[in-house]
């Protein structure tokens, strides 16, 4: 299947040229489009500079940082205007090993519509992080689940491949949320839509170089936006379409 891996960047210069290379023999097949905000540190024209070395990369850039949702949306309107079957998304910070693609691809291929890269089935791990950070994550993912009544285990991860024909059913202009929320959104999406939604066991190592662009406002919006739509779902019972 003809698969576009879309990769987000703001400020990845440390570390955009080494996932390009470990990223071109996992799935020598793929194409990429990188979205980046116009990074102060030059992440665009490294990327462009490897691009042209390994080919099948392009480089998007954009004015402004509009934060982690925008780059997706963008990035997935260009690859369904592209024709691509698969989209992927993953982050570019090395904390998502390009080496679980096959497996993410492969269940695709075996009829999922999204499979989630997760940390929270067997065989999922986060080996570096500290108890508070583990117990934010795995407590904001099971309030999601059961707001959403979601049959997920890591909704808010961010290493995923989507069926684009699942994809083109989801109204991108009405997605709201933009930080972890996106990835919650996304998921419930999918299962509103009786998409076929399948979780993969990955390792995610925190990020050796440079910073994290999340903060405590996106956690924030995501348990608003999944409180809401938890307590809508409940009192208003709408028809299943896709707006959220
Ligand atoms: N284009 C774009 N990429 C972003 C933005 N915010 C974060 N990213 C990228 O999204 C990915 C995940 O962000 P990160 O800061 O590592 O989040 P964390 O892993 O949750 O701490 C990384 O590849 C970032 O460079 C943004 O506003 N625009
Ligand atoms: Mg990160």
């Amino acid at each position: 299947m003809r698969t576009l891996v879309v990769l987000p960047t703001y400020n990845e210069a440390e570390n955009i040229s080494t996932v390009l290379r470990r990223l071109r023999p996992a799935v020598p097949a793929a194409d990429v489009l990188i979205i980046d905000d116009s990074s102060p540190d030059g992440t665009a024209d490294l990327a462009k500079a490897v691009g042209d070395e390994l080919g099948g990369i392009d480089v998007l850039v954009r004015p402004v940082k509009e934060g982690l949702g925008s780059a997706y949306r963008a990035g997935f309107t260009e690859g369904m205007a592209r024709g691509y079957e698969v989209l992927v998304e993953m982050d570019s910070d090395l904390s998502h090993d390009p080496a679980a693609l096959p497996s993410l691809l492969a269940a695709v291929d075996e009829g999922a519509d999204l499979v989630v890269g997760s940390r929270y089935i067997p065989g999922g791990s986060i080996p570096n992080w500290p108890w508070h950070r583990r117990s934010l994550s795995r407590n904001g993912n099971r309030y999601a689940a059961l707001m959403l009544r979601l049959d997920v285990a890591d909704s808010t991860s961010g290493f995923r491949a989507y069926r684009s024909t699942m994809m083109a059913r989801i109204d991108l202009t009405g997605v709201r949320a933009n930080g972890y929320g996106f990835q919650i959104e996304m998921a419930y999406r999918v299962a509103r839509l009786g998409g076929r939604i399948v979780e993969c066991p990955i390792e995610f190592v925190d990020r050796q170089l440079g910073v994290s662009k999340m903060s405590m406002r996106v956690v924030v919006e995501a348990l608003g936006l999944v409180t809401w739509w938890g307590v809508r779902d409940r009192v208003v019972r709408r028809p299943v379409t896709d707006s959220a």
